[in-house]
């Protein structure tokens, strides 16, 4: 049986060159790549984040375990992807990083799970300003639009993006979601006035079909 969590310690240490022969090994074993990514994986990135906080490694290692952590993503991405390539589209979404992040595996694995949930989704990058949300929303037809934000730092710009799109032609026509760790319900609904928020990117499917009618 493949050890499990040694995929978790490897992306905590950042071997970049174990990840990809280790996560091969349980998905031969008939791991869910689900639960290797929620149960292992995710959670190797919260220890990353703990021990940054603790001052117990910092940038360097940080990006390392991020890079190890894409890697091993990397495998198991076709497998989800295969799932939703077949199905009808339910709708289009729009989604980004806010302005002054640069985080990106979040909101790279709320997409994989909309694509493969049947949604259209269109990932505009990291670092977009407010207005850049609401211009590529208007040229991309989007349903949904999904803002990702990690760092407190960005939480003005959550709310800036938010207005952008209220203040806008669209206000009536595109539902606004948003999630990342610095993100709390409380804060994307009731100060910013978002009509969703989504823990993780299984809640992100169902938030976004809710918003849109679809269950
Ligand atoms: C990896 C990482 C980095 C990497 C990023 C690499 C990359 N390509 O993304 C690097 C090294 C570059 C980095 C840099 C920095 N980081 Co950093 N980083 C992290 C770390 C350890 C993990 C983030 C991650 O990938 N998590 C795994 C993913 C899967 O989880 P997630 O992003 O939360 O996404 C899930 C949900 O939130 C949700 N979700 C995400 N997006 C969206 C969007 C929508 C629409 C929805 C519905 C849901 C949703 O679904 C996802 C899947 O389940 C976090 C720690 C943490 N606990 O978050 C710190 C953390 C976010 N970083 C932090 C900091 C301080 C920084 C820096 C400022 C450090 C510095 N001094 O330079 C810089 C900022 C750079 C910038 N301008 O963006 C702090 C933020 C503190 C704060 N309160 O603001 C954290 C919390 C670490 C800590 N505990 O102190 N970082």
């Amino acid at each position: 049986m493949a050890d499990l969590d040694a995929i978790r310690q490897a992306i905590i240490k950042g071997k970049r060159n174990d990840i990809v022969g280790l996560v091969q090994a349980a998905l031969d074993d008939g791991a869910d790549p689900n639960a290797l990514i929620n149960d292992y994986m995710i959670e190797a990135m919260k220890e990353v984040g703990a021990r940054f906080e603790a001052k117990k490694i910092f940038v360097p290692e940080m990006m390392i375990a991020a890079r190890t952590m894409q890697t091993g993503l990397d495998v198991i991405k076709p497998l989800i992807e295969a799932d939703g390539s077949t199905k009808e589209k339910l709708g289009t979404v729009v989604i980004g990083t806010v302005f002054g992040d640069l985080h990106d595996i979040g909101k790279n694995l709320v997409v994989l799970m909309l694509e493969s949930s049947g949604f259209e989704v269109i990932n505009i990058g990291e670092n977009v300003p407010p207005d850049t949300f609401v211009e590529k929303a208007r040229e991309l037809g989007a349903d949904v639009v999904g803002l990702s934000s990690l760092l407190t730092t960005g939480d003005p710009y959550v709310k800036a993006t938010v207005e952008a799109f209220k203040q806008s032609d669209l206000a009536d026509k595109v539902k606004v979601i948003c999630g990342g760790a610095a993100v709390t319900k409380k804060f994307a609904m009731e100060t910013c006035g978002a009509d969703g928020h989504a823990a993780d990117a299984v809640d992100a499917v169902k938030a976004i079909k809710s918003l849109m009618g679809l269950n």
